[in-house]
């Protein structure tokens, strides 16, 4: 797109094209908005446009193009700044004068400015305004180039070493020096000094293959060891003489001619993960009872389901190479002494189905002593910087030294990792779950009107700090980076953005850098598994679920009834949050009349009493149910269950859910991966879930189940209608329906590939991260700046909750 030449626009279209642009544009200056968001730039130009005939010529030139392209555009009259994404992850800005048409490219930093004239003019004009630009200091880590490979850095990374190996000789250097580097608790691991030079390496390493060759192959790598310790191999290469050789030869051979494949194969299975540290400090983060609290849902699942996967495959690696050490993985979190019942006031708790896995928990400090009570998720930071420091200790005195990778979670934990992190020099990993700025329409400019209730001008500086001190980033889905056609990641959504008055972020991430990987989550397939699956039915649940399916007195943990238990039950499980949008689903069942007569609704969410919540968003939606169950008449077909906390037996409702040819729905106006989705489609419930984020990967339209549109409540209830009249007509469906879902997840998302890629990835950025230690280092720096000037003095803006009474206990 030549938009930088500013070239007039009536060169390029008809006269009819011309007369109906001047239109839009003069609709756009017109409508009083300032800040334009795509939908309502394309519904202004449909409405400018009287003749359909028509608009094929508004959109034939070059500036129909930019516009069928645009995301949001800033009025500040003439002008009209667009803000122009072509592709993902890539933006062009360009400024139209609304009077002639003329066209002209401008820089990011021209286009937020532009933005912030519409918020905080002065602001905008102030020259020394403060402007964050992470390019400017990180111009020689190389980047992808296509859209499409966007999240596949891993691959990348491997091809860049290699391609680095082949050139130079220095890089075959830095190999050797990472093997030499390599040790656990003081003792070497796979070469030591005497191979302190590549040709000595390679050397050796004929010598040592031809001498372990002579072995049969399932020899114990205790019966050679001392011979090739005398060339100057240590422990490592193996577990018997089969695995070493294999090991030796792949080295031989990269170092000879370098390919990513081989690359990735050898440093894929190099011993240098056993302590890993998953840090999520928010709480509630627990193993029983917390889920359904706030704050408290995916994120605790994923966590321990991904610990036992990790540990797992930590043994087996660690068994192939023939080592005698165990694994050390320790999560992280807050400890909260007014536990509310939940093991959250404990300092240790061994993770279940480990060995060698638990949650250490450390409390926040504020100048008054440990602060008692939960605090919301937006509220956590005064204490991060302090919990950082005491969890770094505990975690030194139990491990006896340093992890080999810090994994974060959520902004907090991602702040947290990369504190600790960068204190040890440590590889580092960010998992979001979720940013939190997509989720609200313009949290950045209008920062300072949410700030009192979410400290977005906390948590996006925090976020920017660890995407950018991160060796890698792990998202679910290639959408959590770089969005689809016409919708920006979130990750993308932090390339160039601004919050007037605070800071102007020209360049905050780059998502062609080479650090995403998309490693999607699965769900623990010993809990979610098939309705199908007979013998592993877990039936002593069935009286319990069926009381709370059927039973029709309201009671604590439900309330509303299903009068025809003959009808398939729709069921939808989730936090209570508005963007969960439970309640939009029960408003689209209440308005369907044609849904409303073939099925019943169930919904798990919250709790009924608007009194006993402290968050905000869950009173609202709690209201809102209410109102809703009154105003449809509800009543005989809905019943809304208090939110569970037992997944096993959650697997189990899926599955009676299932039981009764029912479906499941995940409404979500937003969701980042979606849990629940995976969870119910493993339990062989077809499964309709929101096209506004992950879900629309995991699910192929149709084949493996189907998307719904949020903000089109009608079309959805209708495509749900649609299916069980369809189910009606051909059972066969349903099954169908059941079994295409059941293949893509085995295909596609299960812990078991995601804790092999993690550990991948875990080695091969440790590597990476010592070969580019001069622009790491700088880059360091700068984020310490930030830290220090910036995050640190917006914490303190945060209020310190004060202490909340004990609950009092009356003796009974
Ligand atoms: N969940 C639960 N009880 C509830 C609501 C949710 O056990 O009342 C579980 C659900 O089974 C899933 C997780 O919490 O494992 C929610 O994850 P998801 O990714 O769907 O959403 P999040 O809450 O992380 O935004
Ligand atoms: C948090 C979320 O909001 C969900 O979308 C994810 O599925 C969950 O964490 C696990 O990653």
């Amino acid at each position: 797109m030549d938009s930088g030449s500013g070239i007039k626009q009536a060169d390029s279209v008809s006269n009819t094209g011309q007369y109906h642009l001047k239109k839009c544009f003069a609709r756009f200056i017109g409508s009083g908005k300032r800040l334009l968001k795509r939908q309502l730039m394309m519904d202004e130009i449909e409405q400018s446009i009287e003749n359909r005939n028509d608009r094929g010529k508004v959109l034939e030139g070059q500036l129909g193009f930019i516009l069928s392209s645009t995301q949001e555009a800033a009025v500040v009259p003439p002008t009209v700044a667009l803000a122009v994404r072509p592709s993902p992850g890539i933006w062009e800005y360009v400024k139209v004068n609304a009077s002639d048409l003329e066209v002209e490219g401008i820089t990011a930093k021209e286009y937020l400015k532009f933005k912030e004239t519409v918020f905080e003019e002065s602001w905008a004009n102030d020259e020394n305004a403060l402007e964050i630009d992470f390019e400017s200091i990180d111009f020689a880590t190389p980047r992808l180039a296509l859209p499409s490979s966007i999240g596949n850095g891993h691959n990348f990374i491997s091809k860049m070493i290699t391609s680095g190996i082949t050139k130079d000789t220095q890089r075959a250097k830095q190999l050797l020096d990472y093997l030499l580097s390599l040790s656990h608790q003081g003792e070497s691991l796979m070469i030591n000094e005497k191979l302190n030079t590549v040709s000595k390496l390679q050397l050796a390493l004929i010598a040592a293959e031809a001498f372990v060759s002579a072995f049969p192959k399932d020899a114990l790598y205790q019966k050679f060891e001392s011979r090739i310790k005398d060339l100057g191999f240590e422990k490592g290469w193996g577990d018997t003489a089969e695995t070493v050789k294999e090991m030796m030869h792949t080295l031989s051979e990269l170092l000879q001619a370098p390919d990513p494949e081989k690359l990735d194969s050898f440093i894929s299975r190099l011993p240098v993960i056993f302590n890993v540290v998953i840090f999520s400090p928010h709480g509630y983060f627990g193993q029983a009872d917390v889920l359904g609290l706030p704050d408290t849902g995916g994120q605790v699942v994923y966590i321990l389901d991904q610990v036992r996967a990790l540990e797992e495959e930590l043994l087996l690696r660690i068994k192939q190479q023939g080592l005698p050490i165990k694994p050390n993985i320790l999560v992280v979190t807050r400890l909260i002494p007014d536990a509310k019942g939940t093991k959250c006031n404990q300092e240790w708790e061994q993770i279940f189905d480990t060995k060698h896995s638990f949650i250490l928990r450390v409390p926040f400090k504020t100048p008054k002593g440990i602060l008692r009570q939960w605090v919301s998720r937006f509220d956590v930071y005064p204490y991060l910087e302090r919990f950082a420091q005491d969890a770094a200790a505990k975690v030194l005195e139990h491990m006896g030294c340093k992890p080999d990778l810090i994994i974060g979670n959520y902004t907090d934990g991602n702040l947290v990792a990369s504190l600790m992190a960068s204190k040890l020099g440590i590889t580092q990993a960010t998992i979001a779950h979720a940013l939190e700025k997509t989720k609200y329409e313009d949290s950045d400019v209008k920062w300072k009107g949410l700030d009192p209730k979410y400290h977005f001008s906390c948590q996006f500086t925090a976020d920017l700090i660890a995407m950018n001190a991160t060796d890698f980033v792990i998202t679910s889905t290639y959408q959590e980076i770089a969005g689809s056609k016409n919708r920006p990641g979130q990750y993308e959504s932090h390339n160039a953005f601004t919050m007037p008055g605070l800071c102007r972020v020209v360049s905050g991430i780059n998502i062609f850098e080479p650090k995403f990987n998309i490693a999607a989550p699965g769900a623990d397939q010993s809990v979610y598994f098939p309705f199908t699956q007979k013998q592993k039915r877990l039936t002593s649940f069935q009286p319990a679920i069926d009381e709370l399916l059927y039973n029709k007195e309201d009671n604590n943990e439900h309330i509303g009834y299903l009068a025809d238990r003959r009808k398939p039950i729709i069921f939808s499980m989730a936090r209570l949050d508005t963007v969960k949008n439970i309640t939009g689903l029960v408003e689209w069942y209440g308005k369907n009349k044609r849904l409303r007569g073939l099925v019943n609704l169930v919904v798990v969410a919250g709790f009924f009493d608007p009194a006993k919540s402290k968050d905000r968003e869950e009173i609202a939606e709690i209201e809102r149910m209410h109102s809703l169950i009154e105003k449809y008449n509800l009543k005989g077909q809905f019943r809304w269950i208090a939110a569970q906390t037992d997944r096993y037996r959650n697997g189990e409702l899926y599955r009676c859910i299932a039981d009764t040819k029912g479906a499941f729905v995940q409404p979500a106006l937003y969701e980042a991966f979606g849990l629940t989705v995976i969870e119910a489609i493993n339990c062989g419930l077809p499964t309709f879930a929101t096209n506004q984020g992950g879900p629309a990967e995991i699910i192929v339209d149709g084949v493996s189940g189907f998307h719904i549109d949020p903000n089109n409540g009608d079309e959805a209830s209708n495509k749900i209608a649609d299916f069980f009249e369809k189910c009606k007509r051909s059972p066969d469906y349903w099954n169908q329906m059941s079994a295409g879902g059941i293949q893509r997840i085995n295909e596609c998302y299960t812990w078991k590939i995601y804790a092999k890629r993690l550990l991948n990835m875990g080695s091969m950025y440790g590597l990476w991260r010592r070969m580019n230690k001069e622009q790491k280092q700088a880059k360091h720096r700068y984020i310490e700046l930030l830290y220090n000037l910036q995050f640190r003095n917006l914490a303190k803006n945060v209020p310190i909750p004060v202490e909340e009474p004990l609950d009092v206990v009356t003796p009974s």
